[in-house]
């Protein structure tokens, strides 16, 4: 019989690559989604009538375990999550509402409704912060530097106090920045392919940006989604990060997409206060010699190649007048 997953933030970045993961590996694929007045699932349009859509809301724990016990999912994958760091600042009790205790919401559904689930956590290099170590690993203590790390420093800490106090199945995956043509449009990567484009094609001559000095390890969602799944297949359930291993600064990231289109981004980028952070992560760099050896896995995309690779896919949707 096929295995079942149900993921929670199946609209999201992640989600949509690891529906189609899971659907080419002959899962039956269940996704939670909000209720909204208009239903904008572009990230999915292309799996419609493959994935099976329920609505539900890590804010309510009923609809959690009343979504597990309609689905009777193998693997559950929490994805789901208000995931944008700056807005963390300005909505800090609603991302620790989502963020945090929503993974405790959706431990204790499985707790009492489905105990032999295996659990993914998406948990998020950020919660190194302020980083201790160089490079980052699983054994670095975590110092985060944005509510939004703080939320998730604590969804990390109770999936593996769920895992030993009541012996779930539960991993969490430390996992560095990763990005893909189906970015949300403000993180930095995608707002700099996207704008790239437009000012290529004459619709904008200028990208406010904020510090170009901070340094992440950029890697492809597509191999990310790959090592969440990995991780639920293992013989114990244990936590990995997941990186490539390299870092670089925004100011190459924009030097890189700019020099794509045959351009000289000194010329079109300015530094708007507005985009600096009051507290910042200086500089990523994650160590997955874990996974490489425990998995198997290994990044396939490196940061040029996905750069061009993104700045190449906006070129084409702003020429074809999309977003
Ligand atoms: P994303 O594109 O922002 O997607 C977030 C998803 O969460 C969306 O589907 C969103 O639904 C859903 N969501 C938000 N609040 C919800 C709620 N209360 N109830 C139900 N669904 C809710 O994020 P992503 O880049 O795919 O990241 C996936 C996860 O990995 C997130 O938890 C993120 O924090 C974490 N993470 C990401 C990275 C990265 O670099 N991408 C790195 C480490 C960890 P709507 O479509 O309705 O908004
Ligand atoms: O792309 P970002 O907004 O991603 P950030 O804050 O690193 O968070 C992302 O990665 C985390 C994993 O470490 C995830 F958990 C989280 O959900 C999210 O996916 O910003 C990257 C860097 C920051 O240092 C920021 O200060 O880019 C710098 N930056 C400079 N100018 C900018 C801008 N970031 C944004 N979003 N917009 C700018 O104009």
């Amino acid at each position: 019989m096929a295995k079942r997953a149900l993921i929670t933030g199946i609209t999201g970045q992640d989600g949509s690559y690891l529906a189609e993961l899971l659907l080419k590996k002959g899962y039956e694929v269940h996704g939670m989604v909000r209720r909204s007045s208009e239903e904008k699932f572009e990230r999915i349009a292309h799996l419609q009538g493959k994935v099976q859509l329920h609505q539900g809301d890590l804010l309510d724990q009923f609809s959690l375990a009343a979504l597990l016990n309609l689905t009777q999912p193998d693997e559950v994958y929490n994805l789901a999550a208000q995931s944008f760091v700056p807005t963390s600042w300005n909505q800090p009790v609603l991302t620790g509402e989502f963020t945090a205790l929503g993974v405790t919401k959706m431990l204790e559904a499985i707790r009492h409704t489905r105990p032999q689930v295996r659990f993914y956590q998406a948990s998020s290099s950020e919660m190194f912060g302020k980083v201790l170590e160089v490079p980052q690993s699983e054994d670095t203590p975590f110092y985060p530097r944005s509510p939004y790390g703080v939320a998730k420093a604590y969804g990390h800490h109770i999936t593996v106090n769920y895992r030993e106090s009541f012996k779930l199945f539960a991993v969490s995956g430390i996992l560095f920045n990763h990005e893909s043509p189906r970015r949300g449009l403000e993180f930095v990567t995608r707002k700099v392919t996207y704008n790239v484009a437009r000012i290529k094609m004459g619709l904008q001559d200028t990208l406010p940006m904020g510090n170009l000095d901070a340094k992440r390890d950029w890697g492809f969602a597509g191999d990310y989604v790959d090592a969440m799944w990995r991780m639920l297949q293992q013989e114990t359930p244990e936590d990995f990060v997941v990186a490539t291993n390299e870092t670089h600064t925004v100011r190459e990231l924009v030097e890189i997409a700019f020099a794509r289109v045959g351009l000289d981004y000194q010329k079109h980028v300015k530094i708007d206060p507005a985009f600096v952070r009051p507290a910042e992560v200086d500089l990523l760099i994650g160590k997955y010699d874990k996974a490489r050896e425990k998995l198997g896995w290994e990044p396939t995309v490196r940061f040029k190649q996905l750069v061009e690779m993104m700045v190449d896919a906006d070129l084409e949707r702003v020429k074809a007048g999309q977003r």
